[in-house]
């Protein structure tokens, strides 16, 4: 399927071959005699990549040209995964390398699969910036992503005798799809003095001074749009030690180990991702990979904006900086710094423009994911940005007891600086005060923000300030490439690929639920994606899984809030209910298949348990034979997005299944229904919303609401506490030590017997277990279930990444597209 007015890359599979045969024979150096699948993997990589860079060159030329407001996305992480087959999808031209890969003797998925994720991230946040991407450039905005190039992704995880081993992730040995700048490099300050003294005008003025210095270096990644010339640019930084001449002295001198050192010290900065999902455990290394990170891209944002030669107040013109969480919250006392110490504005006027230019976006409400930063730590590695904090907070509250005269206890709530000790930096209210708008990620949780964390600015700014955008994720990754059968399908009803570039125009699906043909098509290509899943289940663990039976999926990062706890236990619990029934009661049960996968932060005990009494009990019920095909477990090792994009297609049921007001969005429920999967749910995050979208019929909800949790909680630690019978009967196996030794798993029970059931896993016990025998139920009348399958595709539109960034563009960026002028 090729998209009119772009040229096509290459127009025969011959076209292709040459240029993948050129690459591998001279960029890299192989004899074609020799040529092995990742060598084949590198030459085609390398022919589309040439393509790439012609459309990047020309995009960024067009966009520089034309002068306009650019967005910029600041994110610690980027969850890229593959590129090779987004791009040969993206350019509209798998088919012709798929013929040319033929021809030379290989399988096109064979070399696909030989490229490496880009896994620069941790989970869902990570994951939506490289949706995000997606989108900006497939709807033609002018847009860069700054980030940090670590060396080691998030780690690999091996499942060694039931228990997550952590493997680091090296991934840059040959990387085909980053482009080293190095005469793009900033060097960036950290520890030092502030020395305030008088200038020549007599104006008090500030300088830090001192301190060392470390070399920020670009290393830029073409981005390319769906269909588009389009290709932006996601700027990654790389650090190094600066080479000034102290080093050349310490060399000279002969400190050479010590020279060797100060370099190595440098280049830990950008050396590994921290590990951890909505937890907040960070130490110096970490604030100083934000600093750095921050600086080297608001360093790079206002040379740009400078050569543009407008004025200063027309910075917020043409750059737009969205905040991805409060990781990059330094960006705000960096830029009031360059504002004022070194382009001497005065503070306010300084201060209109950096609270106009940003934006923040608000993943979590979880008090352990909420950025603090101890002062003591900030002066001594970021000295003058902790008195700009300072004076931006003293600012902030005279203007709050202005406001507030009366409520003197408001103050020492809403300062950035919490009184204890130590001091703490609180990063939220301080990317709160220096945005001009705040957003959450799905409807429950943008409310939520507003009466919980931030109810104080509410009162302060007004509501207007406050906003929800609906999460959403690229149609081209999560249908086109994950499913491409189930996307051909569509396409083949509706007359095109429209629908890609405009999801809403999946709707035109319903027309055809009551189609016969069209019907057994959806089911056959379902079938085949759990076959596919079955494979790779049978590959890599030797179990083999009945694709027939239903395939029941929960895949995301271990957390207790997700809780992936109550779906074991509910395992449990259908064990021993079939164990219970006679033979021939058991005929009538539908097989079902529970899978597993996520990673576990590698400090995080309690959720390596978790992850542990997974295996336990899948060791135990897929051996047992009592139960034979009607009961299976799997644990999938290291789930990444290029196994999701394996998974998501293979589900019938997902779960998702979080305590209620604790998961902000949820990314993966979105992608479980786009391809014809159902979901069991609490009524969290976008689930809800799904619900509204696709119908209550078609969705399998459970639990406690999130308005009542509170008191629930109260309930636990102050009432008569009272466990669910079913759960009870599930602890005293686990206590017999029916899945091994029970005291690995004493932490996992207590914590809901005797520590107050934090996430309610007994509360929603009982109504989860009823809600998954609903489900056997349904699973039972196919026909119906393929007509909710069907059905709730067609009302899914909503959920593209494509309509979330064109609302952050409309409300929050005031920022147009640059539609790609026709190349010569
Ligand atoms: C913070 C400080 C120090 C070290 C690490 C961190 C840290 C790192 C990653 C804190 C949080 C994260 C990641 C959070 C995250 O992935 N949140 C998810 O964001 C998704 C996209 O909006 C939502 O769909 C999920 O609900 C939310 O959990």
């Amino acid at each position: 399927a090729w998209i009119k007015h772009t040229p096509k890359p290459f127009s025969t599979p011959e076209e292709f071959e040459k240029d993948a045969i050129r690459h591998i024979e001279t960029t890299l150096a192989r004899s074609m005699y020799n040529c092995d699948e990742l060598a084949a993997y590198s030459g085609t990589a390398l022919a589309f990549r040439d393509r790439l860079i012609m459309s990047w060159n020309q995009t960024q030329q067009q966009h520089t040209f034309a002068d306009q407001k650019r967005v910029y996305y600041l994110s610690l992480e980027f969850l890229m995964g593959r590129a090779l087959d987004n791009a040969m999808l993206n350019v509209g031209q798998k088919d012709v390398a798929a013929k040319g890969l033929a021809d030379l003797g290989f399988r096109i998925e064979d070399i696909i699969n030989q490229e490496h994720d880009a896994a620069l991230g941790n989970g869902g946040l990570g994951r939506l910036a490289a949706c995000f991407l997606d989108s900006l450039a497939s709807l033609d905005f002018p847009a860069w992503g700054y980030g940090l190039r670590y060396r080691y992704g998030i780690f690999k995880q091996e499942i060694i005798d039931g228990y997550q081993v952590e493997v680091p992730d090296y991934w840059l040995d040959f990387n085909p799809w980053e482009f080293p700048r190095h005469d793009v490099a900033v060097d960036i300050q950290f520890y030092g003095h502030v020395n305030r003294y008088q200038n020549d005008e007599g104006k008090t003025v500030s300088q830090w001074e001192g301190g060392e210095i470390v070399r920020a270096v670009a290393y830029d990644v073409p981005v390319p749009g769906y269909g588009t010339e389009t290709t932006n640019n996601l700027r990654l930084w790389s650090s190094k030690a600066a080479s000034g001449e102290f080093d050349f002295q310490k060399f000279n001198s002969g400190e050479y180990e010590s020279s060797v050192a100060d370099q190595q010290r440098a280049e830990t900065i950008s050396a590994v991702l921290y590990p951890n999902d909505n937890l907040d455990r960070g130490k110096e290394l970490r604030l100083k990979q934000q600093y750095f990170w921050c600086a080297a891209s608001l360093h790079d944002i206002v040379r740009r904006f400078k050569k543009g030669g407008h004025a200063w107040k027309d910075f917020p013109n043409q750059v737009a900086i969205q905040l991805n969480d409060t990781h990059p919250t330094l960006a705000i006392p960096e830029l009031q710094r360059i504002l004022v110490d070194v382009e001497g504005l005065e503070w306010d006027e300084a201060w209109i423009i950096v609270h106009k230019t940003f934006s923040y976006t608000n993943h979590t409400v979880l008090p352990e994911a909420l950025e603090k930063w101890s002062v003591p730590l900030m002066q001594l590695l970021l000295p003058r940005h902790l008195q700009i904090i300072y004076d931006i907070n003293l600012q902030f509250l005279q203007f709050v007891e202005r406001t507030f005269p009366k409520e003197r206890e408001v103050l020492s709530r809403v300062s950035i600086i919490e009184e204890s000790q130590p001091k703490m930096v609180r990063m939220a209210y301080l990317a709160v005060i220096g945005s001009h708008k705040v957003n959450g990620v799905a409807e429950l949780h943008s409310d939520l923000i507003k009466t919980t964390i931030f109810q104080d600015f509410v009162k302060i700014y007004g509501p207007d300030k406050f906003t929800n955008v609906t999460n959403g994720i690229t149609p081209r990754r999560w249908l086109h490439q994950a499913n491409p059968r189930l996307s051909a399908l569509i396409a083949s009803k509706l007359g095109s690929y429209d629908f890609l570039k405009d999801l809403t125009q999946l709707n035109k699906v319903e027309n055809f639920v009551q189609d016969q043909e069209f019907r057994k098509e959806w089911r056959e290509i379902k079938l085949a994606n759990k076959a596919r899943l079955a494979k790779h289940i049978k590959d890599t663990t030797g179990l083999e899984v009945d694709p027939k039976a239903l395939f029941d999926i929960q895949v995301k990062r271990i957390h207790e809030y997700k809780r992936q706890q109550l779906n074991i236990f509910g395992v449990i619990h259908r064990w021993l209910a079939l164990k219970a029934l006679s033979p021939e009661e058991r005929k009538a049960t539908v097989p079902r298949v529970f899978i597993f996968g996520g990673k576990a932060a590698p400090g995080y005990w309690m959720a390596k348990t978790v992850i542990h009494l997974i295996n336990q009990v899948g060791k135990v019920i897929n051996a047992d034979s009592d139960v034979g095909d009607l009961l299976k477990v799997v644990f999938v090792e290291d789930y990444n997005v290029s196994k999701a994009e394996i998974i998501v297609p293979a589900s019938d049921i997902s779960e998702h299944i979080s305590t209620a007001g604790t998961e902000a969005s949820g990314t993966s429920n979105m992608k479980f229904v786009l391809n014809g999967g159902l979901i069991i749910g609490t009524c969290d995050g976008a689930n809800i919303e799904i619900t509204r979208e696709i119908g209550e019929n078609n969705i399998f909800l459970f639990g406690n609401l999130a308005e009542d949790v509170e008191e629930l909680r109260h309930g636990h630690l102050y009432g008569n506490y009272q466990l669910d019978e079913g759960l009870a009967k599930v602890f005293d196996e686990i206590r017999n030590g029916r899945f091994g030794d029970a005291q690995a798993f004493t932490a996992l029970i207590n914590a809901i017997v005797d520590h107050g059931d934090y996430y309610l896993v007994s509360d929603d016990f009982n109504s989860y277990c009823k809600t998954q025998e609903l489900i056997d139920e349904a699973y039972k009348d196919q026909e119906e279930w393929l007509t909710k399958s069907i059905t709730s595709v067609a009302r899914m539109g909503f959920f593209s990444s494509d309509r979330c960034i064109e609302e952050y563009a409309e409300t929050i960026w005031n920022l147009e597209p640059q539609k790609p002028k026709e190349s010569a």
